[in-house]
């Protein structure tokens, strides 16, 4: 992937807003993203300095120079979740297939645990909160647009800091987006090497091949630090759990200061693949814009084809 020269695209500095929540904030990373009204659209996920997230909206006719929203993007129906919600973060975003509007899922932090939340909106002036939509401790939950699956990621591991994470991706299947069933597993981390623990990353895109699956990797062998990296793999059209190739090696990894040292250090973590073409099935040569939070700190932009992630998933 070819990480853009204007990197990184939003910083902390991008954010300027006159709401009390959003003077001098931290940190502005990890976006859904999507093609809305022929522009492009990042739901950003910003963090103030009492470490709060909101989210807040911008766009772009590039896809490189956003203008940013100056409010927060309001969430009704919060009083739905049954649970004290501390941070709702990790929006990913995919378009609806059966009718307007877009469907969300976001990570929910609850004093009952972590939680995929489930949003809907038409246009984003609002997310309407429809409700839990998983197990206790999971995240990384992306749909498959036009199937009734999705993938997520279980929190069965829990590292030396006490983060509950996870080593395994699985697909479930549901009719109304809040109650899933477990279909099958997708795949493991592969221990000692780039991806042990994983998760997925941006909702995958059909090309003639299947599902291009963008996911992230994380390296826990180092000691110091995790490494968090990128990868790419190829699931079956019909059957998405069944992986017809995967990258042996990453196609992003920490390399530039501003993903080396932040927040978090040592973080690449993608969350939108904005296609240049609305096609349903993608060809060969489109262009797929890939954001990234940079060490829980700013968002990057890395730029792939099809053919080249094809490439890189039976490399
Ligand atoms: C994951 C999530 C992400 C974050 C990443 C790196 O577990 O919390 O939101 O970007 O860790 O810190």
């Amino acid at each position: 992937m070819r990480r853009h020269p204007q990197n990184p695209i939003l910083t902390r500095q991008h954010i300027v807003s006159r709401h009390p929540a959003l003077q001098d904030i931290s940190s502005v990373f990890n976006p859904g993203g999507i093609m809305h009204d022929g522009e492009f659209l990042l739901l950003l996920r910003v963090q103030n300095r009492a470490r709060e997230t909101l989210f807040l909206t911008a766009t772009s006719d590039n896809g490189v120079y956003f203008k940013v929203a100056e409010e927060p993007i309001p969430i009704l129906h919060l009083e739905r979740c049954p649970y004290t919600i501390y941070h709702i973060y990790d929006a990913r975003i995919s378009r609806a297939w059966l009718g307007s509007g877009y469907h969300i899922l976001a990570a929910m932090d609850t004093d009952k645990g972590c939680f995929l939340g489930y949003f809907f909106t038409e246009d984003f002036a609002a997310l309407e909160f429809k409700g839990i939509a998983s197990q206790p401790d999971v995240r990384n939950g992306v749909l498959l647009a036009g199937t009734p699956y999705r993938f997520e990621r279980p929190n069965k591991y829990r590292m030396a800091d006490g983060v509950k994470t996870g080593a395994r991706i699985v697909c479930s299947e549901s009719e109304d987006f809040l109650n899933w069933r477990h279909v099958a597993d997708v795949f493991d981390g592969r221990p000692h090497f780039w991806d042990e623990l994983i998760g997925s990353g941006p909702p995958p895109l059909l090309c003639p091949e299947g599902w291009l699956h963008i996911y992230h990797g994380v390296a826990t062998h180092f000691g110091s630090a995790n490494i968090y990296q990128v990868g790419i793999s190829l699931q079956d059209t019909d059957k998405p759990w069944l992986a017809l190739a995967r990258g042996r090696y990453n196609i992003l990894e920490p390399r530039k200061l501003y993903e080396l040292t932040g927040q978090v250090p040592n973080v690449v973590f993608p969350t939108a693949a904005i296609p240049l073409s609305d096609a349903a099935v993608l060809d060969y040569d489109t262009e797929i814009y890939i954001y990234y939070g940079a060490a829980d700190t700013s968002i990057g932009l890395a730029i792939t084809t099809v053919k080249e992630l094809l490439t890189h998933a039976f490399a």
